[in-house]
């Protein structure tokens, strides 16, 4: 029988985390015949939490679990991980300021940075959940330098997986009509959802809805407000979306993306031309195609003006942030 991939869920605790791990271990992030490891991390004061998770999941009996490792140790956590999903970290509270989250995180992440590079495998694959995300993966793939940085991502399939469904309630199409919408940038409310090379029932987005006010507006608005939408109806944050975009994110990444279809992740950027004229060594949101566990930015799209300043203007907002960060390292 194959060796169980080992995969890391820091935050597991959390609620994200509690809706995460039982979608890995039903094979929706690896593939329904992948045995798995599942190594869950938490911090002290949710250990008893993070006891009872791990219980829930022996219970559940799944036939891929091969094995949990529960702890609050990021070094036990971390030995021997093949995919890492950092879904814990410092969330931006009511009334904080953006530098004294920025600040926790970049302790946060500058430690289980440290513990990756020391204790996880060759080729480990790591996304970053916790927000900051673009910022938190920078610091990590900083402080993590043995880890190639096209290994260190950070989730916008969430995002983009709210466009498509966006699309397509507008339009009645199944979703599975359609494709190739593409977040740029930050995973924030000045990320970029753009429409306009993506296809619904094989149709442009834009011709099928013919609403071009609608799309520049209140659609680009509702994709970038999701969360807080979330956060109104349920009064908690999405969870159940974010594990399913997290396994949907490891899932194209390490098995590639369907034929024709890219999907949206961010990756460090590049630099130059291929990134679309994105600063190199910012952690962007970019449409990428996978093949054999590698990314790479789909080349050639047509950037119109209106685009581009909103692609720019997000790049300045992760620029910022990744100068607080620095500052921050700094001192
Ligand atoms: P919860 O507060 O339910 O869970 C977070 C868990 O992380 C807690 O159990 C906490 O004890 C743990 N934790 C805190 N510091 C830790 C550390 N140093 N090491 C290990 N664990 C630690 O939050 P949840 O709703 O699960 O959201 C988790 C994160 O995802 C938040 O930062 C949130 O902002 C972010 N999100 C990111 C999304 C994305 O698309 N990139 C979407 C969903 C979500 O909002």
């Amino acid at each position: 029988s194959p060796t169980p991939v080992h995969v890391l869920i820091t935050g597991a605790a959390g609620q994200i985390g509690y809706a995460l791990a039982p979608q890995v271990c039903r094979g929706a992030m690896l593939g329904a015949d992948v045995p798995i490891v599942l190594h869950l991390l938490d911090i002290p004061p949710a250990e008893a939490s993070l006891k009872g998770v791990a219980m829930e999941l022996t219970d559940a009996a799944y036939p891929l679990l091969k094995g949990i490792v529960a702890t609050v140790d990021v070094d036990e956590a971390c030995k021997g991980v093949d995919i890492a999903v950092m879904v814990g970290g410092f969330p931006r509270g009511p009334g904080m300021e953006r530098k004294e989250v920025m600040s926790k995180n970049v302790a946060i992440y500058k430690g289980q940075a440290s513990a990756l590079e020391t204790h996880a495998n060759a080729g480990c694959k790591v996304v970053v959940v916790a927000n900051p995300a673009n910022t938190n993966a920078l610091i990590l793939s900083n402080y993590a330098p043995k880890i190639p940085k096209e290994n260190v991502t950070c989730l916008t399939r969430l995002d983009h997986n709210r466009a498509l469904g966006q699309v397509s309630e507008k339009t009645g199409a199944p979703v599975s009509e359609v494709k190739n919408v593409i977040i740029w940038g930050n995973h924030s409310s000045t990320q970029y959802p753009d429409v306009n090379h993506g296809e619904v029932s094989g149709m442009p987005i834009r011709s099928a809805i013919g609403d071009d006010a609608y799309l520049d507006g209140e659609f680009v608005k509702t994709v970038q407000q999701r969360g807080a939408a979330i956060i109104a109806a349920r009064k908690l944050s999405s969870a159940l979306s974010a594990a399913s975009s997290v396994c949907d994110h490891v899932r194209d990444w390490v098995n590639g993306t369907a034929p024709g279809t890219w999907t949206s992740m961010g990756v460090v950027s590049p630099g130059g031309d291929d990134a679309y004229g994105i600063e190199e060594g910012l952690m962007y949101s970019f449409p990428v195609t996978c093949a054999n566990g590698r990314w790479s930015i789909v080349p050639g799209l047509k950037i119109d003006d209106r685009s581009r300043g909103l692609m720019d203007a997000t790049a300045a907002e992760l620029k910022e942030e990744k100068a607080m960060a620095e500052e921050l390292i700094a001192a």
